[in-house]
């Protein structure tokens, strides 16, 4: 990994400290990689894998320079969590903020970095980031940090792990073979990329753990023997401190512990992260859905006997407090309803969250609303298939999602964090906002109850192009996708010159429009007949040449052997 740190001057976020830019030059490329002891090909940054962790101050410059050595894919970076103000262009989603990064193209992604906390980055092109292009990402603010009074920080990224890539799987899940509309069950728990770890403990000493789920599905139950976890962030947001010996965190979701090391230890204590069984359609007898790990005292005490979940109750994250205390948001000035259903077409079984499953559009979403003058503020510019959703500037926007479906959902917003005023377990929402917490819980990724529903507030301040989806890389790639184009003519008027000129140019050598409707239509712009209005029936994620028919005959017997 190179890293080179650049010093520049003041920024507006710290003044009294003198913020930097942190350069990282990234070529992502295939190694072979066998993180469970199955060797498979990977994607690696500048052939490391695991993936490097992205590490800076509050208010620094982020510059992360991509390279595309993949050779059969494209790519294009998310950095989840991170509020891109003033930087749309840097949020990642091919289609929505910028062009994919093509074989042997680069991208640079320059941003502030905004907010502190827990983060991670992974790609955000169809079905890649399951094949290990993902890791931690960083940001530290050193007086909240002193505040916590920890001795040690510690990374826990999660993951569920497979063992064929995700093209053919993706084939496999939203083809007919699929008769069951099952998601793909992976073949391994992984904790920091492999099948166990080691923490060194010592007494007294209080270790701040940053736990991370990387997962493509399955959510998380992480729990420590004989130590409790202090809860002091979710998702970046600081919350006042809650005990608790069981952590849920789904897909994308981050959660901050606190753990002190004991007076007295006699013995090494055990710690395990366990998928959840019930987001699979059945649990393989070969599939352990545990990653095991130890805190270990003294390196001479006994391997502890492993820890095993009982009954999968955890901490419910609703009743955290922020510690910022922001009072819930006032009445909301637009109400969103969306709700989530799976649908079979002939083709294969789609998911959605707006009216139809999110097609990606024929040009970039930022570059429709950034070129459309006043039309921007009217949705048919975007097309329907993106699903599209205006927002005007400072709006307080409600979000009511109700879960039709009969498994759970993490959903994440660009962004944002949104306050959650409401989780039903079993029923849509009744519309009763008695409950509702003076000062609700914030997060950028919440978890939707099977068959229930969640509200949710959020002010419109960061003009942009902002998905919001599901977390779970199959129901992505199923459509589970709306698009908030927030405040765009306020976002034209800080991208007057249209954006960095090698975005545009990145489109432009792949022949993409970069202007006009959703089809690239520039005269009668709210005429979107000529857009992406039908669902491929055959997609293969970022692979550019599917493989022949032969071949995809194979990988299906492949992956109908591996799931029985
Ligand atoms: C893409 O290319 C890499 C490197 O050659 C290879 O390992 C991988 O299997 C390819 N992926 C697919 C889905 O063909
Ligand atoms: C964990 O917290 C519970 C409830 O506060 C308490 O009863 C228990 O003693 C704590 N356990 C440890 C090991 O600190
Ligand atoms: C730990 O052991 C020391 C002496 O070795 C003793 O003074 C102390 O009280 C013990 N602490 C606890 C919490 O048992
Ligand atoms: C609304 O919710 C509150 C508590 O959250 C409950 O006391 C009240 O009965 C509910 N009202 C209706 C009409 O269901
Ligand atoms: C533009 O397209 C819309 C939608 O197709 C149509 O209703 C309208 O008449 C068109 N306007 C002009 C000026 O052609
Ligand atoms: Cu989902």
């Amino acid at each position: 990994m190179r890293r080179l740190l650049t010093f520049i001057a003041l920024s507006a976020f710290v003044p009294s400290c003198i913020s930097k830019t942190v350069t990282y030059n990234w070529d992502v490329g295939w190694i072979i990689a066998a993180p469970d002891g199955f060797s498979r090909p990977v994607i690696a940054i500048n052939g490391q894998w695991p993936p490097p962790k992205v590490e800076a101050d509050l208010g620094d410059t982020i510059s992360v320079t991509v390279t595309n050595s993949l050779g059969n894919e494209t790519t294009g970076i998310h950095w989840h969590g991170q509020f891109q103000e003033h930087s749309n262009f840097m949020d990642g989603p091919p289609g929505v903020t910028q062009c994919p990064i093509q074989p042997g193209s680069s991208y640079t992604y320059t941003f502030t970095a905004n907010p502190a906390g827990t983060y991670w980055y992974h790609s955000h092109a169809p079905g890649q980031y399951g094949d290990g292009l993902r890791g931690p990402l960083v940001i530290h603010d050193r007086r909240a940090e002193k505040e916590l009074g920890f001795d040690q920080e510690l990374t826990l990224v999660l993951s569920d792990w497979y063992h064929d890539q995700m093209p053919g799987l993706l084939h496999y899940y939203l083809g007919t073979k699929n008769t069951d509309g099952a998601e793909p069950i992976p073949m391994s728990s992984l904790i920091n990329d492999k099948l166990t770890e080691t923490f060194d403990i010592l007494p007294g000493k209080k270790y701040m753990i940053r736990v991370i789920s990387t997962s493509a599905l399955a959510a998380h139950f992480v729990k420590f023997d004989g130590h409790n976890m202090s809860v002091v962030a979710v998702d970046g947001v600081q919350v006042v401190p809650v005990v608790t010996d069981t952590i849920e965190v789904s897909a994308g979701q981050r959660m901050d512990v606190i753990i002190t090391g004991l007076m007295n230890a006699t013995k090494n204590y055990a710690f395990v992260a366990s998928m959840d069984p019930d987001m699979f359609d059945s649990v393989p007898d070969t599939l352990n859905l545990n990653s095991d790990g130890v805190l270990v005292y003294n390196p001479k005490f006994a391997a502890p006997a492993p820890l095993r979940q009982e009954d999968y109750t955890a901490l419910d994250d609703i009743g955290l407090i922020p510690l910022d205390g922001q009072p819930i948001l006032g009445a909301p000035d637009q109400t969103i309803t969306l709700a989530i259903d799976f649908e079979s077409y002939s083709f294969g079984q789609r998911a959605s969250l707006g009216s139809e499953p999110y097609i990606s559009p024929k040009v970039p979403t930022i570059y429709t609303a950034l070129t459309t003058g006043q039309n921007a503020l009217n949705p048919a510019v975007y097309g329907p298939g993106v699903n599209p959703f205006v927002l005007r500037y400072g709006q307080v926007i409600e979000l009511v999602i109700n879960n039709l479906d009969t498994g759970g959902h993490p959903m994440h917003l660009h962004g944002h964090v949104f306050q959650v005023l409401t989780r039903t377990s079993t029923q849509p929402w009744d519309g009763n906002t008695s409950g509702f917490p003076k000062i609700p819980m914030k997060r950028d990724t919440v978890k939707v109850a099977a068959g229930g529903a969640i509200v949710l507030r959020f002010k419109a301040e960061n003009p942009g192009v902002w998905l919001f989806h599901c977390h779970i890389d199959w129901h992505v790639e199923a459509g589970l996708s709306v698009t908030f184009i927030e405040a765009p003519i306020h976002l034209q008027e800080q991208f007057q010159h249209g954006g960095p000129i090698y975005a545009a140019n990145n489109c432009k050598k792949q022949g993409i429009p970069i202007s006009g409707n959703c089809a690239g239509q520039t005269r009668n712009v709210t005429d979107n007949s000529k857009c992406n209005n039908v669902i491929d029936p055959n997609p293969w994620g970022s692979l550019i040449n599917p493989p022949s028919s032969r071949k995809v005959r194979g990988l299906m017997r492949d992956i109908a052997a591996l799931r029985v």
